[in-house]
């Protein structure tokens, strides 16, 4: 389990995919304290993180909002395929107090090939 707080702080890693297809991300995800225009994405990039796709964005007033873990799965298009570029990311956004923070656990990446 990560947590992100502070600083718009983020966690990423370039996860190869070559070599299959079908590319699925799941993950557990969960937020406190956000307020305002804070908060915490779950995005992937094809391109080894020059441009992202938001996967998952938990906003203030959202239910996931709430300290508790939240499974979430994405099938992912084919520009994942294949891909030795493949990154995840998680990242807060806007943090301006210690009470805020994204979770995250049980990341998997799964692919056929
Ligand atoms: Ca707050
Ligand atoms: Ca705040
Ligand atoms: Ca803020």
């Amino acid at each position: 389990m990560v947590r992100i707080r502070k600083g718009d702080s983020a966690l990423w890693r370039i996860i190869s995919t070559s070599g299959y297809t079908n590319i699925v991300v799941s993950f557990d995800m969960t937020a406190t304290g956000l307020d305002g225009d804070d908060n915490v994405q779950a995005l992937w990039s094809a391109d080894g993180g020059t441009n992202w796709t938001v996967l998952k964005q938990i906003n203030a007033g959202d239910p996931e909002n709430d300290w508790t873990f939240h499974h979430f799965e994405f099938s992912l298009p084919s520009s994942a395929n294949d891909n030795s570029n493949f990154t995840l990311k998680f990242v807060i956004n806007n943090y301006d107090g210690y009470d805020e923070n994204g979770r995250v656990d049980n990341v998997v990446v799964k692919g056929t090939n």
